[in-house]
C-alpha cells in the first residue's frame, strides 16, 4: 500500500494513525493540518491567511490548500508513496488531487475511512485542549468543525466508494487496536 488517504471526522484519529502507518509502510505522512499549524506558528504569509479560518473551525480556502499539497507531493520523498492525512476535505480538493495524480501518472491504492461518534470525538478533543492548548479545540469550535465535516467532507466518502477505494475501519478503542484494524483491512 503506497498511496493512501485518511478520512474521518475531527478527532477520529487521523493524525494519530497517520504517524504509525507512515512508519510501518515507510511512506511520508502529509497532514495539511500540521503544515498549516507549522505556518501559523512561524507567522508565514500562508500561516497568517490560514489562521483566521482555523480558529473559527472553518476550512482554509481550497486555493491555498491545493497549492500547498501540489507542492508537497512534488517532493522526492513522495515519489514512491504517501499518506495524505486530512486532504482532500472538499469536492474541489478531490478534483485537484485527481489532477495532481494524473499529471504524476499515479493513482490511489485506498481511502481509509476512520469512523467515530460525536460524543467520543468531543471528549478526545477537549482532552487534547487540556494537554496541548490548540486554538481550535474549544467546545464551540469543535462543534463547528464537526458541522463543516458533515457538510463538506462526509459526502466525499461516496465519491471514493464509487471508485471502489474505501476501506472503513472502526476508530473506537485503543490506538494500537485501531492501527491493527487498518493494517488488516489494507492487507485484504
Ligand atoms: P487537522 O489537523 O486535520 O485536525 P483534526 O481533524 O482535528 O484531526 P487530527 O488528525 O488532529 O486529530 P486526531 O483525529 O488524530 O485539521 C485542523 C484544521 O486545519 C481544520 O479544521 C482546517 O481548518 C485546517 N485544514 C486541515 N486540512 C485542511 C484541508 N484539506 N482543507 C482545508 N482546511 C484544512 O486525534 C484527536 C485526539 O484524539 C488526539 O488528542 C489523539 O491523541 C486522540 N486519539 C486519537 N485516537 C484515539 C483513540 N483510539 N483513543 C483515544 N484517543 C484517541
Amino acid at each position: 500500500m503506497t498511496r493512501l488517504l485518511l478520512i474521518g471526522m475531527p478527532g477520529a484519529g487521523k493524525g494519530t494513525q497517520a504517524e504509525r502507518l507512515s512508519q510501518s509502510y515507510g511512506i511520508p505522512a502529509i497532514s495539511t493540518g500540521d503544515i498549516f499549524r507549522h505556518n501559523v506558528k512561524n507567522e508565514t504569509e500562508l500561516g497568517k491567511q490560514a489562521k483566521a479560518f482555523m480558529d473559527r473551525g472553518e476550512y482554509v480556502p481550497d486555493s491555498l490548500t491545493n497549492a500547498l499539497v501540489r507542492d508537497r507531493l512534488s517532493h522526492s520523498d513522495a515519489r514512491n508513496g504517501f499518506l495524505l492525512d486530512g486532504y482532500p476535505r472538499t469536492a474541489d480538493q478531490v478534483a485537484e488531487l485527481d489532477d495532481i495524480l494524473a499529471s504524476m501518472g499515479e493513482k490511489l491504492d485506498a481511502v481509509v475511512n476512520i469512523t467515530a461518534n460525536t460524543d467520543e470525538v468531543v471528549k478526545r478533543l477537549l482532552n487534547r485542549a487540556k494537554e496541548q492548548g490548540r486554538a481550535d479545540d474549544t467546545e464551540e469550535v469543535i462543534r463547528r468543525r464537526l458541522e463543516v465535516y458533515e457538510e463538506q467532507t462526509a459526502p466525499l466518502i461516496a465519491i471514493y466508494e464509487s471508485r471502489g477505494l474505501v476501506v472503513t475501519v472502526d476508530g473506537l478503542g485503543e490506538v494500537s487496536e485501531v492501527t491493527q484494524r487498518i493494517t488488516d483491512a489494507l492487507s485484504n
